[in-house]
């Protein structure tokens, strides 16, 4: 059978399911079983450069929605200080209307990064430039972007997997520890958003020295350290070849479940090699299909997956054929008919009860024409609170120490040493600082867990984990505090002594 056969029963297929059963979308059958699923508004959407069918599919069969381009640094903030969020802008103000879910991609990416902030070769203003980038985007769109891409992409591309350390700027000019950094003062800023690490590549498996492994490391290491990670992104552009992915999505999503972190499908395409693009027949478009079909059985079955979302809508619209040698990798077509992949997709969900499949949102995912609970869908906030670290278990550690202060940078794979930053105590309205902010007398000094203040009488010492929350509060009244009632891990030492204050990041092991 020819495409145009097919194309003509997936309309009246794609007709049939908007016309008389207009319930049944890919968002309907998501929403009652308590999950996202979503695709990009492509940036010829946000140039009003799109055929008028695109938003009307877009909102019918989609409750989440992630920009292409415009939330990304060189989107942002094209010049230093100079922030531009008209078209994220818009972006919020369409999944507002509409009751979707917004994602933000993404803030740390060594691509899409404008000119100024490549050519930044100083450590302490590059950290700066990212805190200020951070605090602005996330501010400005606190509570109306529900999950952030944090980090994207900073995993190397070798068998031998370590962080990127060639062509990205915050890599070679800060070390790992932008990474650790961006989740603190990301959460800093809104503190309900999810946070996510995304990659590409990370659904190829969980084999020696894969990329999936390092993930699951870091994961590990974040959770340890209170870093506030709530999610991992596998992005998922695969090729039609690429049978096992599925399962190795599952395995992933079962890798992060033991760690309370959520997988998320952030921006899937099954592309089918450029060249064969005129000799496609029917059982080409079933094979995308039952691939399709597969990711969606994952999704539903794994219970830590929460947003299913497709790097595009029509393959009219799609980064594939300019820029991947691929093609045709979406479930509509470019004439926007529905693709054997969309009915996949539909048949997957409905066999796939709603009482069977778990949410990890606690709050329900609202349907549009829902006159209640009227912005749940687009900032809930609750996802995340599970997946949190709670300060309450900071228990009596043991005496080792590592003195406070080393800023080092960390080479490039070492998963053990990074040093976060110090982040902005909750309670104060003192900026953050990622070095240790010396006055000219006041000075600290960790030996064991003593902590000894020089330099004030009668100096505060507060301590915060890396989350902000204050955890010990003492005055130094002989010159020193007990930290010993604090359990091993990373945090922030302020000593203040009227309006003199130092902060520093220590390590206590
Ligand atoms: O689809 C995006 C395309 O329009 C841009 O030219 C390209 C530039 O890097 O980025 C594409 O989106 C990428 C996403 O931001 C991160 N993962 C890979 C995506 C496809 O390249």
């Amino acid at each position: 059978m020819k495409y145009s056969k097919i194309m003509l029963g997936a309309a009246l297929i794609g007709a049939t399911a908007s016309t008389i059963f207009a319930q049944e979308t890919l968002r309907s059958l998501a929403e009652e079983r308590g999950r996202y699923v979503g695709a990009i508004l492509n940036s010829e959407w946000f140039n009003n450069a799109i055929e008028s069918q695109f938003e009307e599919i877009h909102k019918t069969q989609f409750n989440a929605v992630v920009a292409e381009n415009e939330m990304k640094f060189d989107a942002t903030e094209p010049n230093k200080g100079q922030f531009s969020y008209a078209k994220g802008d818009k972006m919020v103000t369409y999944a507002k209307a509409n009751k979707m879910r917004v994602r933000g991609h993404a803030l740390a990416w060594h691509s899409q990064v404008p000119g100024w902030v490549n050519n930044i070769r100083d450590k302490k203003q590059l950290l700066d430039v990212l805190k200020n980038h951070i605090d602005n985007v996330v501010g400005h769109w606190k509570g109306e972007v529900a999950e952030w891409d944090v980090v994207n992409e900073a995993i190397n591309d070798d068998n031998n997997h370590g962080w990127r350390s060639n062509g990205s700027v915050w890599f070679q000019t800060i070390g790992a520890e932008f990474l650790d950094s961006a989740f603190v003062w990301a959460h800093a800023a809104d503190p309900d958003a999810e946070l996510c690490y995304n990659d590409y590549a990370i659904e190829w498996g969980l084999g020696q020295g894969s990329k999936a492994g390092f993930v699951v490391d870091q994961v590990k290491r974040w959770k340890q350290n209170n870093i506030p990670i709530t999610c991992v992104g596998t992005q998922t552009h695969i090729e039609i070849s690429h049978e096992t992915t599925p399962q190795n999505v599952r395995a992933l999503a079962k890798a992060l479940a033991e760690h309370d972190v959520v997988l998320n499908i952030t921006e899937l395409d099954v592309g089918f090699p450029q060249g064969s693009a005129g000799s496609l027949g029917a059982s080409d478009y079933a094979k995308q299909g039952h691939l399709y079909r597969q990711f969606m059985d994952v999704f539903l079955e794994e219970p830590n997956m929460g947003e299913f979302m497709i790097w595009g809508v029509t393959d009219a619209h799609s980064w594939l054929d300019g820029q991947q040698g691929k093609t045709q990798g979406l479930i509509y077509d470019k004439q926007y008919k529905a693709k054997p992949a969309y009915d996949s997709l539909i048949a997957s969900l409905k066999a796939h009860p709603a009482s069977e499949v778990k949410s990890p949102y606690k709050s329900a995912v609202t349907p549009p024409d829902s006159s209640a609970t009227t912005d749940s869908t687009t900032t809930d906030s609750t996802a995340t609170d599970s997946t949190v670290t709670d300060s309450s278990t900071v228990t009596p550690g043991d005496t080792s120490s590592v003195a406070p202060g080393d800023t080092s940078s960390v080479a490039p794979g070492d998963t053990s040493s990074v040093t976060p930053p110090p982040v902005t105590p909750g309670d104060s309205g003192v900026g953050i600082r990622h070095e240790a902010i010396a006055s000219m007398e006041l000075r600290m000094n960790l030996v064991g867990r003593t902590l000894s203040v020089a330099g004030a009488a009668d100096a505060k010492v507060q301590v915060f984990d890396m989350r902000g929350r204050p955890v010990f509060s003492s005055v130094a009244s002989k010159g020193s505090v007990d930290l010993s009632g604090l359990s091993n891990g990373l945090y922030v030492v302020r000593v203040r002594d009227g309006a003199r204050s130092l902060e520093r990041r220590v390590a206590l092991r």
